[in-house]
């Protein structure tokens, strides 16, 4: 099948004000130093780097009423929505650069408005260690990347719940969980509660990481907008150190890679977000390195002698 690939968009969003530690918010900057734009264009493809959205400092200050910083989160993820939606509406692909998996919301919330608008059915692929399921009453930190998830479906405050217009932004079997391992009380409850759909690490050991995957793309059609959200933390630390939260335990390179692979092979993925990387903890940009060695099999680099 051959098919003029879809140009993309960076568009980067230095913030680290739903984390619990500073640093993600140099992540588009050393994805860029790492060579992003190049490995991209390298693809052939037609790569614009929009540069970086602007938005408010990080107060680093304690939770109120279960929320850090919920104010500056607002209107992080209103800048990333439009930046967002703008890329969709002109049929180019959004390549969100975190900044912290808050953003994730903003950027979520703009491209299911778009499969609503286009009637396209929607996808999400959730890549991370964590499942981002709290909400005020049960988060053990406050901090907002690790609400975003349950912000989508409906469950947390009207000012991010309805970010964009309606709520919920999506349905729970919309969303797919892959690579899971850390998982706060409550949320497991949640989770059990609405039936999240989730492929935890477990999962991945007992029928690999290639059914998991043929399972987590089922019913992915040319009908369906793929969003694929990759939380850096996804990745095992042995490999992917730079984040602010790692959880031992995770999918190793070979894993990630395939991951990526079958992911790029459905030809539906019109979304990306590459968030949580935080090179103040890195070694060298190391981690910048393997997370866009990835995203090139995410866009097809294939690792099949005969392809
Ligand atoms: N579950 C923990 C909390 O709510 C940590 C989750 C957030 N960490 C992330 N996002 N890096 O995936 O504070
Ligand atoms: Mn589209
Ligand atoms: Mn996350
Ligand atoms: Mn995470």
């Amino acid at each position: 099948m051959t098919r003029t690939a879809t140009p993309v968009s960076l568009i980067g969003a230095p913030t680290d004000v739903g984390a619990g530690a500073r640093g993600a918010r140099l992540g588009p900057e050393a994805l860029r130093i790492a060579g992003l734009t190049e490995a991209l264009r390298g693809l052939g493809l037609d790569v614009a780097d929009r540069g970086n959205l602007d938005g408010p400092p990080n107060p680093w200050s304690a939770p109120v009423g279960g929320y850090r910083h919920l104010d500056e989160v607002v209107a992080w993820n209103r800048n990333v929505m439009d930046a967002v939606a703008a890329e969709l509406r002109e049929e180019r692909m959004p390549i969100l650069l975190g900044g912290d998996h808050c953003l994730g919301l903003g950027s979520i919330t703009a491209v299911a408005r778009h499969c609503r608008e286009r009637r396209k059915k929607l996808r999400v692929l959730w890549l991370d260690a964590h499942a981002d399921f709290n909400t005020h009453e049960i988060t053990p930190t406050g901090n907002l990347h690790g609400m975003p998830v349950a912000c989508l479906i409906g469950m947390g405050p009207p000012c991010l719940t309805r970010l964009g217009g309606e709520a919920p932004a999506m349905q729970v079997g919309e969303m797919r969980q892959i690579g899971t391992r850390s998982v706060d009380p409550g949320e497991r409850q949640l989770i059990k509660q609405l039936g999240l759909p989730v492929y935890d690490m477990r999962r991945i050991g007992d029928i690999g990481i290639k059914r998991v995957m043929e399972e987590a793309l089922d019913g992915v059609d040319a009908d369906t907008h793929l969003h694929v959200s990759f939380d850096v933390d996804f990745l095992d630390p042995s490999i992917a150190p730079g984040v602010g939260t790692v959880v031992a335990g995770g999918p190793n390179y070979r894993e990630a890679q395939l991951a990526m692979e079958m992911i790029a092979e459905s030809g539906c993925m019109g979304s990306l977000d590459i968030v949580e990387l935080n090179p103040i903890l890195d070694r060298d940009n190391h981690t910048a390195l393997v997370a866009i060695d990835l995203v090139e099999s995410l866009f097809g680099k294939s690792t099949l002698v005969r392809a």
